[in-house]
Protein backbone atom coordinates (compact mmCIF):
# COMPACT_ATOMS: atom_id res chain seq x y z
CA UNK A 1 0.00 0.00 0.00
CA UNK A 2 0.95 3.47 -0.98
CA UNK A 3 1.45 6.67 1.86
CA UNK A 4 -0.01 9.73 1.53
CA UNK A 5 3.60 11.14 0.58
CA UNK A 6 4.13 8.47 -2.30
CA UNK A 7 0.52 9.59 -3.51
CA UNK A 8 1.44 13.68 -3.58
CA UNK A 9 4.66 12.79 -5.50
CA UNK A 10 2.78 10.16 -8.11
CA UNK A 11 0.29 12.75 -8.56
CA UNK A 12 2.87 15.88 -9.09
CA UNK A 13 4.35 13.65 -11.34
CA UNK A 14 0.85 13.11 -13.32
CA UNK A 15 1.07 17.01 -13.71
CA UNK A 16 5.18 17.05 -15.68
CA UNK A 17 6.11 18.37 -11.80
CA UNK A 18 9.30 16.79 -11.67
CA UNK A 19 11.73 18.48 -9.36
CA UNK A 20 11.80 19.20 -5.58
CA UNK A 21 13.86 21.80 -4.39
CA UNK A 22 14.03 20.86 -0.48
CA UNK A 23 15.46 21.71 2.99
CA UNK A 24 13.97 18.72 4.85
CA UNK A 25 13.39 17.77 8.53
CA UNK A 26 11.67 15.19 11.06
CA UNK A 27 8.02 15.86 9.89
CA UNK A 28 9.18 15.35 6.31
CA UNK A 29 10.82 11.92 6.88
CA UNK A 30 7.85 10.37 5.19
CA UNK A 31 8.07 12.73 1.85
CA UNK A 32 11.87 12.33 1.82
CA UNK A 33 11.40 8.10 1.72
CA UNK A 34 8.71 8.66 -0.65
CA UNK A 35 10.63 10.02 -3.32
CA UNK A 36 13.18 7.06 -3.28
CA UNK A 37 9.61 4.88 -4.70
CA UNK A 38 8.58 7.99 -7.11
CA UNK A 39 12.24 8.05 -8.69
CA UNK A 40 10.41 10.42 -11.67
CA UNK A 41 11.32 13.25 -9.11
CA UNK A 42 14.42 15.23 -9.11
CA UNK A 43 15.06 15.85 -5.38
CA UNK A 44 17.62 19.16 -5.11
CA UNK A 45 18.77 20.48 -1.69
CA UNK A 46 19.04 23.75 -0.73
CA UNK A 47 20.94 24.73 2.39
CA UNK A 48 18.97 27.50 2.99
CA UNK A 49 14.92 27.67 2.05
CA UNK A 50 14.99 31.17 0.60
CA UNK A 51 17.15 28.96 -1.81
CA UNK A 52 14.88 26.15 -2.51
CA UNK A 53 12.02 28.87 -3.07
CA UNK A 54 13.88 31.24 -5.38
CA UNK A 55 15.07 28.27 -7.52
CA UNK A 56 11.44 27.44 -7.91
CA UNK A 57 11.06 30.50 -9.04
CA UNK A 58 13.76 30.60 -11.78
CA UNK A 59 12.76 26.81 -12.42
CA UNK A 60 9.46 27.87 -13.57
CA UNK A 61 10.63 31.06 -15.57
CA UNK A 62 12.10 28.59 -18.05
CA UNK A 63 10.25 26.02 -17.76
CA UNK A 64 6.71 27.41 -17.80
CA UNK A 65 5.58 24.79 -15.12
CA UNK A 66 6.01 24.42 -11.97
CA UNK A 67 8.46 23.32 -9.38
CA UNK A 68 8.06 21.78 -5.33
CA UNK A 69 9.27 23.51 -2.49
CA UNK A 70 9.90 21.32 0.26
CA UNK A 71 10.27 23.01 4.17
CA UNK A 72 10.22 22.22 7.96
CA UNK A 73 7.00 23.54 9.23
CA UNK A 74 6.57 26.92 10.07
CA UNK A 75 10.35 28.22 10.86
CA UNK A 76 11.42 26.47 7.33
CA UNK A 77 8.23 27.97 5.59
CA UNK A 78 9.61 31.59 6.85
CA UNK A 79 12.64 31.43 5.52
CA UNK A 80 11.65 30.68 2.14
CA UNK A 81 9.10 33.25 2.55
CA UNK A 82 11.02 36.23 0.39
CA UNK A 83 11.43 34.48 -2.79
CA UNK A 84 8.19 33.55 -2.73
CA UNK A 85 7.63 36.87 -2.61
CA UNK A 86 9.37 37.28 -5.38
CA UNK A 87 7.62 34.63 -7.33
CA UNK A 88 4.43 36.33 -6.51
CA UNK A 89 5.34 39.18 -7.42
CA UNK A 90 6.77 37.66 -11.00
CA UNK A 91 3.41 35.56 -11.59
CA UNK A 92 5.75 32.62 -11.07
CA UNK A 93 3.67 29.32 -10.39
CA UNK A 94 4.99 27.50 -7.34
CA UNK A 95 4.04 24.90 -4.87
CA UNK A 96 4.69 24.49 -1.48
CA UNK A 97 5.12 21.57 0.49
CA UNK A 98 4.98 22.51 4.05
CA UNK A 99 5.24 19.92 6.68
CA UNK A 100 4.05 20.21 10.15
CA UNK A 101 3.41 18.30 13.40
CA UNK A 102 1.63 14.99 13.44
CA UNK A 103 -2.32 16.60 13.65
CA UNK A 104 -2.13 14.62 17.63
CA UNK A 105 0.68 16.17 18.88
CA UNK A 106 0.19 19.96 17.82
CA UNK A 107 -1.87 20.51 20.96
CA UNK A 108 1.31 19.48 23.07
CA UNK A 109 2.85 22.87 21.50
CA UNK A 110 6.16 21.21 20.77
CA UNK A 111 9.24 23.72 20.36
CA UNK A 112 8.81 23.67 16.67
CA UNK A 113 5.28 24.52 16.31
CA UNK A 114 3.66 27.36 15.40
CA UNK A 115 0.57 28.50 13.49
CA UNK A 116 1.99 27.22 10.11
CA UNK A 117 -1.24 27.84 8.19
CA UNK A 118 -1.79 30.88 9.25
CA UNK A 119 1.70 31.80 7.71
CA UNK A 120 0.82 30.18 4.73
CA UNK A 121 -1.93 33.03 3.76
CA UNK A 122 0.59 35.28 3.14
CA UNK A 123 1.46 34.55 -0.56
CA UNK A 124 -1.67 32.82 -2.45
CA UNK A 125 -3.55 30.36 -2.51
CA UNK A 126 -2.76 27.73 0.87
CA UNK A 127 -4.75 24.73 2.55
CA UNK A 128 -4.38 22.85 5.17
CA UNK A 129 -4.24 19.40 4.44
CA UNK A 130 -6.73 17.10 7.00
CA UNK A 131 -5.90 13.17 5.81
CA UNK A 132 -3.73 11.40 4.07
CA UNK A 133 -6.46 10.22 1.64
CA UNK A 134 -7.16 13.96 1.03
CA UNK A 135 -3.32 15.02 0.12
CA UNK A 136 -2.85 13.46 -3.34
CA UNK A 137 -6.58 15.43 -4.69
CA UNK A 138 -4.77 18.82 -2.52
CA UNK A 139 -1.63 18.11 -4.26
CA UNK A 140 -3.77 18.47 -7.33
CA UNK A 141 -5.84 21.52 -6.16
CA UNK A 142 -2.23 23.25 -5.20
CA UNK A 143 -0.56 22.34 -9.21
CA UNK A 144 -4.49 23.81 -10.33
CA UNK A 145 -3.81 26.79 -8.56
CA UNK A 146 -0.78 28.16 -9.12
CA UNK A 147 -0.88 27.79 -12.63
CA UNK A 148 -3.99 29.23 -13.15
CA UNK A 149 -4.70 32.90 -13.84
CA UNK A 150 -2.34 35.24 -12.82
CA UNK A 151 -0.07 32.25 -11.66
CA UNK A 152 1.83 32.31 -8.46
CA UNK A 153 2.90 30.29 -4.79
CA UNK A 154 0.69 28.05 -3.50
CA UNK A 155 1.42 26.07 -0.15
CA UNK A 156 -0.27 23.34 1.31
CA UNK A 157 0.31 22.78 5.07
CA UNK A 158 1.03 18.79 5.66
CA UNK A 159 0.74 17.46 8.91
CA UNK A 160 3.46 14.68 9.65
CA UNK A 161 0.56 11.63 9.90
CA UNK A 162 -1.32 12.35 6.01
CA UNK A 163 2.43 12.11 4.86
CA UNK A 164 2.46 8.03 6.49
CA UNK A 165 -0.44 7.07 7.00
CA UNK A 166 -1.92 4.99 4.25
CA UNK A 167 -3.52 6.24 1.20
CA UNK A 168 -5.84 5.09 -1.61
CA UNK A 169 -3.63 4.14 -4.96
CA UNK A 170 -5.54 6.46 -7.26
CA UNK A 171 -3.77 9.46 -8.44
CA UNK A 172 -6.56 12.39 -9.05
CA UNK A 173 -7.70 14.09 -12.03
CA UNK A 174 -4.48 16.53 -12.07
CA UNK A 175 -3.77 19.05 -14.77
CA UNK A 176 -2.53 23.43 -15.53
CA UNK A 177 -5.12 26.37 -15.30
CA UNK A 178 -5.07 28.65 -17.61
CA UNK A 179 -5.22 32.21 -18.57
CA UNK A 180 -8.42 34.32 -19.82
CA UNK A 181 -8.98 35.67 -23.31
CA UNK A 182 -9.52 39.13 -23.48
CA UNK A 183 -13.20 39.95 -25.61
CA UNK A 184 -12.73 41.47 -28.95
CA UNK A 185 -14.71 44.79 -28.10
CA UNK A 186 -12.49 45.46 -25.14
CA UNK A 187 -9.99 44.93 -28.24
CA UNK A 188 -11.50 47.34 -30.34
CA UNK A 189 -11.78 49.85 -27.59
CA UNK A 190 -8.61 50.28 -26.52
CA UNK A 191 -7.36 50.47 -30.70
CA UNK A 192 -9.39 53.52 -31.00
CA UNK A 193 -7.85 54.86 -28.30
CA UNK A 194 -4.47 54.30 -29.23
CA UNK A 195 -5.00 56.14 -32.06
CA UNK A 196 -6.05 59.34 -30.56
CA UNK A 197 -2.84 60.93 -30.36
CA UNK A 198 -0.40 60.67 -27.73
CA UNK A 199 -1.08 57.61 -26.78
CA UNK A 200 1.08 55.10 -24.87
CA UNK A 201 1.18 50.99 -25.00
CA UNK A 202 2.03 49.62 -21.33
CA UNK A 203 3.03 46.02 -21.41
CA UNK A 204 4.21 43.32 -18.78
CA UNK A 205 3.42 40.19 -16.54
CA UNK A 206 5.14 37.20 -16.74
CA UNK A 207 6.74 36.78 -20.17
CA UNK A 208 7.36 39.28 -22.83
CA UNK A 209 8.49 37.21 -25.70
CA UNK A 210 10.05 38.07 -28.56
CA UNK A 211 6.78 37.90 -30.89
CA UNK A 212 4.92 40.68 -28.21
CA UNK A 213 7.88 42.90 -28.68
CA UNK A 214 7.30 42.94 -32.40
CA UNK A 215 3.37 42.87 -32.13
CA UNK A 216 4.18 46.34 -29.93
CA UNK A 217 6.63 47.51 -32.50
CA UNK A 218 4.05 46.78 -35.11
CA UNK A 219 1.16 48.71 -33.04
CA UNK A 220 3.34 51.70 -32.54
CA UNK A 221 4.20 52.37 -36.08
CA UNK A 222 0.28 51.71 -36.85
CA UNK A 223 -0.76 54.42 -34.42
CA UNK A 224 2.07 56.58 -33.19
CA UNK A 225 1.57 54.93 -29.89
CA UNK A 226 4.94 55.26 -27.46
CA UNK A 227 5.69 51.33 -26.62
CA UNK A 228 7.06 50.66 -22.85
CA UNK A 229 7.58 47.93 -20.38
CA UNK A 230 6.17 47.55 -17.11
CA UNK A 231 6.71 44.80 -14.47
CA UNK A 232 8.01 41.83 -17.05
CA UNK A 233 9.26 39.30 -15.12
CA UNK A 234 10.44 37.70 -18.02
CA UNK A 235 11.65 39.30 -21.34
CA UNK A 236 13.44 38.17 -24.50
CA UNK A 237 15.87 40.21 -25.92
CA UNK A 238 18.87 40.89 -27.50
CA UNK A 239 20.17 41.46 -31.17
CA UNK A 240 17.19 41.02 -34.13
CA UNK A 241 14.65 41.68 -31.59
CA UNK A 242 12.74 44.75 -30.80
CA UNK A 243 14.21 47.44 -28.07
CA UNK A 244 11.33 48.02 -25.72
CA UNK A 245 12.25 50.61 -22.71
CA UNK A 246 11.29 49.66 -19.37
CA UNK A 247 9.65 52.31 -17.17
CA UNK A 248 12.80 53.16 -15.34
CA UNK A 249 12.95 52.56 -11.69
CA UNK A 250 13.57 56.51 -10.06
CA UNK A 251 10.33 58.23 -10.33
CA UNK A 252 11.67 61.26 -11.86
CA UNK A 253 12.87 59.29 -15.04
CA UNK A 254 9.34 56.89 -14.95
CA UNK A 255 7.22 60.67 -15.01
CA UNK A 256 10.08 61.55 -18.15
CA UNK A 257 9.16 57.97 -19.78
CA UNK A 258 5.25 58.98 -19.87
CA UNK A 259 5.44 62.24 -19.73
CA UNK A 260 2.89 64.12 -22.28
CA UNK A 261 0.87 60.39 -22.49
CA UNK A 262 -2.83 61.51 -22.66
CA UNK A 263 -4.05 57.96 -23.10
CA UNK A 264 -2.54 54.83 -21.89
CA UNK A 265 -3.07 51.16 -22.76
CA UNK A 266 -2.51 48.88 -19.91
CA UNK A 267 -1.73 44.80 -20.75
CA UNK A 268 0.37 44.65 -17.32
CA UNK A 269 -0.65 44.54 -13.30
CA UNK A 270 -1.82 47.82 -12.74
CA UNK A 271 -0.61 51.17 -13.62
CA UNK A 272 3.28 52.15 -13.27
CA UNK A 273 3.44 53.33 -9.69
CA UNK A 274 6.59 53.99 -7.98
CA UNK A 275 8.79 51.45 -5.96
CA UNK A 276 8.29 53.71 -2.60
CA UNK A 277 6.49 56.56 -1.52
CA UNK A 278 8.85 60.13 -1.59
CA UNK A 279 7.70 63.38 0.07
CA UNK A 280 6.02 65.07 -2.56
CA UNK A 281 6.34 63.20 -5.71
CA UNK A 282 2.80 61.18 -6.88
CA UNK A 283 2.66 57.26 -5.98
CA UNK A 284 1.75 57.10 -9.94
CA UNK A 285 4.03 57.60 -12.62
CA UNK A 286 1.27 58.66 -15.61
CA UNK A 287 0.39 61.93 -15.80
CA UNK A 288 -2.60 62.92 -13.64
CA UNK A 289 -4.95 63.65 -16.22
CA UNK A 290 -3.78 60.84 -18.40
CA UNK A 291 -6.85 58.62 -19.40
CA UNK A 292 -6.14 54.63 -18.31
CA UNK A 293 -7.38 51.83 -20.43
CA UNK A 294 -6.81 48.30 -18.42
CA UNK A 295 -6.89 46.14 -21.50
CA UNK A 296 -5.49 43.36 -20.14
CA UNK A 297 -4.44 42.00 -16.68
CA UNK A 298 -1.84 39.30 -15.71
CA UNK A 299 -4.51 36.49 -15.56
CA UNK A 300 -5.04 37.48 -18.93
CA UNK A 301 -3.58 35.72 -21.92
CA UNK A 302 -1.73 38.91 -22.82
CA UNK A 303 0.52 37.93 -26.19
CA UNK A 304 -3.04 36.74 -27.51
CA UNK A 305 -4.61 40.07 -26.81
CA UNK A 306 -1.42 42.01 -28.43
CA UNK A 307 -1.70 40.01 -31.49
CA UNK A 308 -5.42 40.89 -31.70
CA UNK A 309 -4.78 44.58 -30.47
CA UNK A 310 -2.27 43.86 -33.84
CA UNK A 311 -4.86 42.94 -35.85
CA UNK A 312 -7.20 45.71 -34.57
CA UNK A 313 -5.45 48.49 -35.29
CA UNK A 314 -4.39 46.88 -38.83
CA UNK A 315 -0.65 46.85 -38.23
CA UNK A 316 1.55 45.90 -41.03
CA UNK A 317 3.86 42.70 -40.71
CA UNK A 318 6.52 42.47 -38.43
CA UNK A 319 9.63 43.94 -39.72
CA UNK A 320 12.87 43.47 -38.07
CA UNK A 321 14.33 46.33 -35.45
CA UNK A 322 17.35 48.35 -37.30
CA UNK A 323 20.75 46.96 -36.54
CA UNK A 324 22.32 48.69 -33.64
CA UNK A 325 25.80 50.22 -34.28
CA UNK A 326 28.19 47.73 -33.23
CA UNK A 327 29.57 48.25 -29.58
CA UNK A 328 33.32 48.91 -29.57
CA UNK A 329 35.36 46.28 -27.64
CA UNK A 330 35.75 46.83 -23.51
CA UNK A 331 39.08 47.60 -22.44
CA UNK A 332 40.56 49.43 -19.07
CA UNK A 333 39.17 49.90 -15.61
CA UNK A 334 36.03 47.72 -15.00
CA UNK A 335 32.71 49.87 -14.19
CA UNK A 336 29.20 49.70 -15.12
CA UNK A 337 29.58 50.48 -18.90
CA UNK A 338 32.22 48.48 -19.38
CA UNK A 339 31.17 45.45 -16.95
CA UNK A 340 27.83 45.83 -19.59
CA UNK A 341 29.46 45.79 -22.85
CA UNK A 342 31.91 42.63 -21.87
CA UNK A 343 28.41 41.22 -20.73
CA UNK A 344 27.01 41.65 -23.82
CA UNK A 345 29.28 40.85 -25.86
CA UNK A 346 29.46 37.24 -24.18
CA UNK A 347 26.14 36.35 -24.52
CA UNK A 348 26.34 33.07 -25.44
CA UNK A 349 22.96 32.71 -28.17
CA UNK A 350 20.18 31.39 -26.41
CA UNK A 351 21.42 32.04 -23.12
CA UNK A 352 19.41 32.49 -20.14
CA UNK A 353 20.79 35.74 -18.26
CA UNK A 354 19.40 36.73 -14.42
CA UNK A 355 19.97 39.68 -13.98
CA UNK A 356 19.97 40.62 -10.08
CA UNK A 357 23.40 43.01 -10.45
CA UNK A 358 21.33 46.43 -9.12
CA UNK A 359 22.82 49.31 -9.61
CA UNK A 360 25.52 47.10 -11.78
CA UNK A 361 23.06 46.49 -14.56
CA UNK A 362 22.01 49.50 -15.54
CA UNK A 363 24.97 49.76 -18.48
CA UNK A 364 24.19 46.43 -19.76
CA UNK A 365 20.27 47.61 -19.37
CA UNK A 366 20.96 49.75 -22.02
CA UNK A 367 22.48 47.62 -24.56
CA UNK A 368 20.78 44.54 -24.01
CA UNK A 369 19.76 44.66 -27.71
CA UNK A 370 23.81 44.35 -28.85
CA UNK A 371 23.55 41.18 -27.14
CA UNK A 372 22.84 37.55 -28.98
CA UNK A 373 19.45 36.82 -28.31
CA UNK A 374 18.32 35.91 -24.77
CA UNK A 375 15.83 35.28 -21.85
CA UNK A 376 16.22 37.65 -18.80
CA UNK A 377 14.69 37.04 -15.61
CA UNK A 378 14.55 39.88 -12.62
CA UNK A 379 12.37 39.13 -9.75
CA UNK A 380 9.86 41.68 -9.64
CA UNK A 381 8.85 41.85 -6.22
CA UNK A 382 12.53 43.85 -5.24
CA UNK A 383 12.83 41.79 -2.44
CA UNK A 384 17.02 40.71 -2.76
CA UNK A 385 18.66 37.61 -2.26
CA UNK A 386 17.17 36.36 -5.52
CA UNK A 387 19.39 36.25 -8.18
CA UNK A 388 21.90 33.35 -7.52
CA UNK A 389 18.95 30.59 -6.05
CA UNK A 390 16.75 31.86 -9.61
CA UNK A 391 19.97 30.60 -11.19
CA UNK A 392 19.95 27.60 -9.92
CA UNK A 393 16.63 26.84 -10.66
CA UNK A 394 16.61 28.43 -14.17
CA UNK A 395 20.25 26.18 -15.43
CA UNK A 396 18.10 23.03 -13.71
CA UNK A 397 15.07 23.82 -16.14
CA UNK A 398 17.49 24.09 -19.10
CA UNK A 399 20.41 21.80 -18.83
CA UNK A 400 21.02 22.83 -22.82
CA UNK A 401 21.64 26.31 -22.08
CA UNK A 402 24.02 28.51 -20.46
CA UNK A 403 22.69 30.28 -17.56
CA UNK A 404 24.42 33.75 -16.94
CA UNK A 405 24.03 35.26 -13.83
CA UNK A 406 24.91 38.63 -13.18
CA UNK A 407 24.59 39.02 -9.35
CA UNK A 408 25.49 42.18 -7.45
CA UNK A 409 27.28 41.58 -3.66
CA UNK A 410 25.14 42.53 -1.31
CA UNK A 411 22.63 40.71 -2.37
CA UNK A 412 24.27 37.86 -2.83
CA UNK A 413 25.18 37.48 0.53
CA UNK A 414 21.25 36.76 1.53
CA UNK A 415 21.71 33.58 -0.48
CA UNK A 416 25.35 32.73 -1.05
CA UNK A 417 24.67 29.05 -0.43
CA UNK A 418 22.94 28.79 -3.51
CA UNK A 419 26.62 28.15 -5.31
CA UNK A 420 26.92 24.74 -2.88
CA UNK A 421 23.80 23.38 -4.82
CA UNK A 422 25.24 24.32 -8.28
CA UNK A 423 28.49 22.67 -8.05
CA UNK A 424 26.31 19.47 -6.61
CA UNK A 425 23.92 19.57 -9.56
CA UNK A 426 26.64 20.75 -11.76
CA UNK A 427 24.74 23.45 -13.80
CA UNK A 428 26.34 25.06 -16.25
CA UNK A 429 26.33 28.71 -14.84
CA UNK A 430 28.57 31.38 -14.98
CA UNK A 431 27.83 33.93 -12.09
CA UNK A 432 28.96 37.58 -12.86
CA UNK A 433 29.46 38.43 -9.44
CA UNK A 434 29.91 42.51 -9.23
CA UNK A 435 31.84 43.71 -6.46
CA UNK A 436 31.43 47.65 -5.27
CA UNK A 437 31.59 46.85 -2.00
CA UNK A 438 28.85 48.45 -0.64
CA UNK A 439 24.71 48.74 -1.07
CA UNK A 440 25.34 51.03 -3.47
CA UNK A 441 21.32 51.81 -4.05
CA UNK A 442 21.23 53.05 -0.48
CA UNK A 443 23.93 55.49 -0.74
CA UNK A 444 21.75 56.54 -3.82
CA UNK A 445 19.01 56.80 -1.71
CA UNK A 446 20.56 58.31 1.25
CA UNK A 447 21.95 61.21 -1.26
CA UNK A 448 18.05 61.53 -2.87
CA UNK A 449 17.20 62.16 0.75
CA UNK A 450 19.36 65.18 0.34
CA UNK A 451 22.28 63.45 2.25
CA UNK A 452 25.51 63.91 0.69
CA UNK A 453 28.40 63.66 3.44
CA UNK A 454 26.72 60.23 4.80
CA UNK A 455 27.91 60.12 8.87
CA UNK A 456 29.58 57.20 9.94
CA UNK A 457 26.65 55.05 10.98
CA UNK A 458 24.98 55.75 7.76
CA UNK A 459 28.37 54.38 6.32
CA UNK A 460 28.58 51.80 8.69
CA UNK A 461 25.21 50.10 7.60
CA UNK A 462 25.74 51.03 4.18
CA UNK A 463 29.45 49.29 3.48
CA UNK A 464 30.73 46.65 2.90
CA UNK A 465 33.82 46.77 3.93
CA UNK A 466 36.07 46.38 6.68
CA UNK A 467 36.60 43.50 6.09
CA UNK A 468 35.96 42.82 2.39
CA UNK A 469 34.05 39.95 1.19
CA UNK A 470 36.50 37.56 -0.97
CA UNK A 471 33.85 35.89 -3.14
CA UNK A 472 36.69 33.91 -4.79
CA UNK A 473 37.31 32.13 -1.19
CA UNK A 474 33.69 31.81 -0.69
CA UNK A 475 32.70 30.82 -4.22
CA UNK A 476 35.94 27.67 -3.94
CA UNK A 477 34.84 26.91 -0.32
CA UNK A 478 31.66 25.86 -2.14
CA UNK A 479 32.95 23.69 -4.89
CA UNK A 480 32.79 26.45 -7.38
CA UNK A 481 36.34 27.34 -9.75
CA UNK A 482 36.17 31.03 -9.48
CA UNK A 483 38.29 34.28 -10.86
CA UNK A 484 39.10 38.10 -10.03
CA UNK A 485 39.01 40.82 -12.55
CA UNK A 486 39.60 44.24 -12.28
CA UNK A 487 39.49 45.31 -15.85
CA UNK A 488 37.74 44.67 -19.09
CA UNK A 489 40.29 42.80 -20.38
CA UNK A 490 40.44 40.18 -17.44
CA UNK A 491 36.57 40.12 -17.07
CA UNK A 492 36.48 39.32 -21.02
CA UNK A 493 38.80 36.41 -20.72
CA UNK A 494 37.38 34.69 -17.43
CA UNK A 495 34.17 35.16 -18.88
CA UNK A 496 34.83 33.15 -22.18
CA UNK A 497 36.73 30.46 -20.09
CA UNK A 498 33.70 30.27 -17.95
CA UNK A 499 31.05 29.77 -21.00
CA UNK A 500 33.30 27.20 -22.28
CA UNK A 501 33.73 25.66 -18.88
CA UNK A 502 30.87 22.42 -17.77
CA UNK A 503 29.52 23.29 -14.59
CA UNK A 504 29.03 26.72 -12.28
CA UNK A 505 32.11 29.05 -12.26
CA UNK A 506 32.19 32.38 -10.47
CA UNK A 507 34.03 35.32 -11.82
CA UNK A 508 34.27 38.25 -9.35
CA UNK A 509 34.36 41.63 -10.94
CA UNK A 510 35.78 44.44 -9.07
CA UNK A 511 33.76 47.77 -9.40
C1 LIG B 1 14.80 41.33 1.71
C2 LIG B 1 15.32 42.71 1.56
N1 LIG B 1 16.08 43.27 2.52
C3 LIG B 1 16.57 44.50 2.37
C4 LIG B 1 16.29 45.23 1.25
C5 LIG B 1 16.78 46.65 1.13
N2 LIG B 1 17.80 46.76 0.09
C6 LIG B 1 17.51 47.11 -1.17
S1 LIG B 1 18.83 47.16 -2.15
C7 LIG B 1 19.85 46.71 -0.88
C8 LIG B 1 21.32 46.59 -1.08
C9 LIG B 1 21.74 46.21 -2.45
O1 LIG B 1 23.14 46.12 -2.49
P1 LIG B 1 23.84 45.31 -3.60
O2 LIG B 1 23.14 44.03 -3.80
O3 LIG B 1 25.29 45.24 -3.28
O4 LIG B 1 23.59 46.18 -4.91
P2 LIG B 1 24.14 47.65 -5.23
O5 LIG B 1 23.12 48.58 -4.66
O6 LIG B 1 25.47 47.80 -4.60
O7 LIG B 1 24.18 47.71 -6.72
C10 LIG B 1 19.15 46.53 0.29
C11 LIG B 1 19.75 46.12 1.57
C12 LIG B 1 15.49 44.62 0.26
N3 LIG B 1 15.16 45.25 -0.87
N4 LIG B 1 15.05 43.37 0.43
MG1 LIG C 1 26.86 46.32 -3.95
Amino acid sequence: VADGAEMMFRTALAAGVDVCFANPGTTEMAMVAALDRVPGIRPVLGLFEGVCSGACHGYARVADRPALGLYHLGPGYVNALANLHNARRSFTPVVNLVGDQASWHLPYDAPLSSDTTKLATWVGWHRHVNSASRLASDTAAAIHAATDGAGGPATLVIPADTTWDDAPPEIPEVGFGSRRTVPADRVMEAAAALRSGDSALIVGGPLVTAEMAADMARIAAATGCRPLRYRAATNELGLGRHFIPDIPYFPEAAARATAGVRTAVLLTEGEPVTFFGYPDIPSTTLPADCRRLQLAGVADDIARCLSDLADAVGAGPATPPPAPDPLPAATGPLDIMSLGRVLAAEMPENAVLVQDGITSAAGFLTMTDRAAPFRMIQAMGGAIGAGLPTALGAAIAAPDRRVMCLQSDGSAMYTIQALWSMAREGVDVTVIMANNHRYNILQMELHRAGIDQPGPNALALTELSNPDLDFCSLARGMGVPASRATTAEELTEAVARANATPGPTLVEAIL
